[in-house]
């Protein structure tokens, strides 16, 4: 499953899910004589029993069937983490990072069969700044759906849509990139719809060889908002057509929504929202981090029993589906480029800088359109207290402000009051572990951390608590409640919700540290306290399996014990 709707009517597309024939190899462009493996696509080779902690280069192969002469488009929604891809032994893709979608295009395909070859590289190493030995895992292979779709010489690239709030209602500003391929100059006619509300046709030109971003906005008086309580969406249609003749689309689906951080506060159309969440990373116990869409849903559906109205996908951009789920559910999202406590010597890995603005642009122009997401965050517990680490996040979060005026920003800290980086993002957020990692006092902790904020330059910026929990070990009950135990997760959680969820707390958002257990990498040093290789602090276990901690939360959260 692609997406939760369509994203073509008219140009020809089809997933390529399936088993595909595998093999570990030494190295990228190797053949070796048999692959003797066979895996389902999508997924990652860890869900083989031979290969659950296998780290290297694999290479998957499919053959596939093409009817009649045509350009075909590849799309990879997401390969851990170092992708190549050949087609018919000629190599026409290169992509760093598990978490962005990526494509490869091959002109005038002959009808008949033909070979693609994907190898995927888990390794660590100088090659990879963002995917390190880490406290969440990174699995190998194609994790997320693969689209093969028929494109002619003229085709939509991209569709972007920014919905803009103005003294006479809402507008739409719309982004459309079209592209030729072909030596001529091309005219078209070119559709833009939002089901329902309306229709724009034109006449544009293309040079040959190029693209053409345009540019229209447009006022939608009848729109309705979407809202977390009452998440309208509308199909967005972009469309290219020769007379009457429709010949390529790109359809989505947009929310009309503004927010800002107006008075200190979060704003969705104007209202202040408290953010209540959980942090989630993509993994589970069975299916890695390849989810099945009734996996997604189940977590989904939980998150929001829990009472959550929230959710940060931390660290790294979220598969489309999931972010699909959110819109339509009407759950908030948090999403946050990939990184997950870099130091500054990290940091200056000669393709650290190239490999993160790449994901950040990716992010940005490939999520853009979800109603959802209504924050966008860098470089969750980086060095933001050096001033090396400034100069990045400084032009990180400008970037983003470039590519989407439109949503506020943040990062998460845990550089505490040495934070050198506190005046550059709309929204101030910490990461701390009162209970867990230190003994303070969560409500006096909260104070302080507003303290930070304000003498840093973060003065009148809401303040959100990003992270905070406490392991537990499903099924690990204790009489003496030692950590560790259910029973203690669970208190540590309840005391910190009690305080961040007072009525004169000063604060945004809560976001727990976190909806399910996750996988580690496997590694010596300060990985090693992870007991059974896994962060243990999930309010449920990697197969979904609630912890007491559970109960507690959505007691706060659905407001039985909380004011808020
Ligand atoms: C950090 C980090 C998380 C996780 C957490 C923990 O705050 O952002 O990824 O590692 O700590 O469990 O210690």
């Amino acid at each position: 499953m692609i997406r939760l709707f369509d994203a073509h009517e008219i140009r020809p597309t089809r997933e390529l899910e399936g088993l595909w024939e595998f093999q570990p190899v030494s190295q990228q462009g190797e053949i070796p004589t048999d692959l003797t493996y066979r895996l389902p696509v999508p997924g990652c080779w860890e869900n083989h029993p031979e290969l659950g902690t296998y780290q290297g280069v694999g290479l998957y192969r499919k053959k596939i069937q093409v009817s009649r002469r045509t350009s075909l488009r590849l799309e990879f929604k997401g390969v851990s983490h170092t992708a190549d891809v050949y087609f018919d032994k000629r190599h026409v893709a290169h992509h760093y990072n598990a978490y962005t979608s990526f494509e490869a295009i091959m002109d005038e395909v002959e009808p008949g069969e033909h070979e693609i070859l994907l190898y995927a590289d888990n390794t660590f190493g100088e090659h990879s700044a963002l995917h390190i030995e880490n406290d969440y895992y990174t699995y190998g292979g194609p994790i997320r759906p693969i689209v093969l779709e028929e494109i002619g010489e003229v085709y939509i690239e991209r569709a972007a849509f920014f919905p803009e709030w103005t003294e006479q209602g809402w507008q739409g500003r719309w982004q459309v990139t079209i592209r030729n391929r072909g030596a001529a100059v091309r005219h078209t006619d070119l559709w833009l719809g939002l089901d329902g509300l309306h229709k724009l046709q034109e006449s544009i030109t293309i040079e040959p060889h190029s693209s053409l971003t345009i540019e229209r906005t447009a006022s939608y008086p009848a729109a309705q908002a979407w809202n977390p309580g009452r998440p309208v969406l509308y199909t967005l249609r972009t469309e290219l057509a020769d007379g009457e003749e429709r010949y390529d689309d790109w359809i989505d689906r947009v929310g009309f929504r503004r927010v800002d951080t107006q008075h200190g506060k979060l704003n969705i159309n104007g209202q202040e929202v408290m953010l209540k969440g959980v942090n989630r990373h993509e993994d589970h116990a069975l299916a890695g981090a390849a989810f099945s869409f009734p996996d997604m849903m189940r977590d989904l559906q939980l998150i929001v029993d829990l009472g959550c109205n929230t959710v940060r996908t931390s660290h790294y951009p979220n598969d489309e589906r999931f972010l699909d789920l959110c819109d339509e559910f009407g759950l908030m999202v948090w999403e946050e480029n990939h990184a997950r406590g870099l130091s500054e010597q990290q940091m200056r890995n000669p393709n650290f800088i190239r490999q993160s603005e790449q994901v950040t642009r990716e992010m940005v122009e490939q999520h853009g359109n979800h109603a959802c997401i209504v924050i966008w965050a860098i470089l969750n517990e980086c060095a933001s207290d050096t001033t090396y680490g400034r100069e990045i996040y400084a032009a990180e979060l400008a970037l983003i402000r470039s590519l989407d005026p439109t949503r506020p920003r943040t990062f998460a800290s845990h550089n505490r009051e040495r934070d050198l980086c506190l005046d550059l993002p709309d929204i101030v957020s910490f990461n701390i572990y009162p209970g867990w990692y230190t003994d303070e006092d969560p409500g006096e902790l909260m104070h302080e951390a507003r303290g930070w904020a304000d003498r840093l330059g973060g003065v009148g910026k809401p303040m959100i608590l990003s992270e905070f929990g406490a392991d537990a070990y499903y099924g690990f009950r204790s009489l003496n409640r030692v950590k560790g135990s259910e029973e203690r997760q669970s208190e540590i959680l309840d005391a910190n919700l009690r305080a961040y969820l007072a009525e004169e707390a000063p604060l945004t958002g809560v976001i727990i540290w976190q909806f399910c257990d996750c996988r580690v990498t496997e590694s010596t040093g300060w990985l090693m306290s992870r007991g059974s290789t896994h962060n243990t602090k999930g309010l449920v276990d990697g197969y979904r399996r609630p912890k007491l901690a559970y109960e507690t939360v959505k007691a706060h959260f659905q407001g039985v014990r909380a004011k808020r």
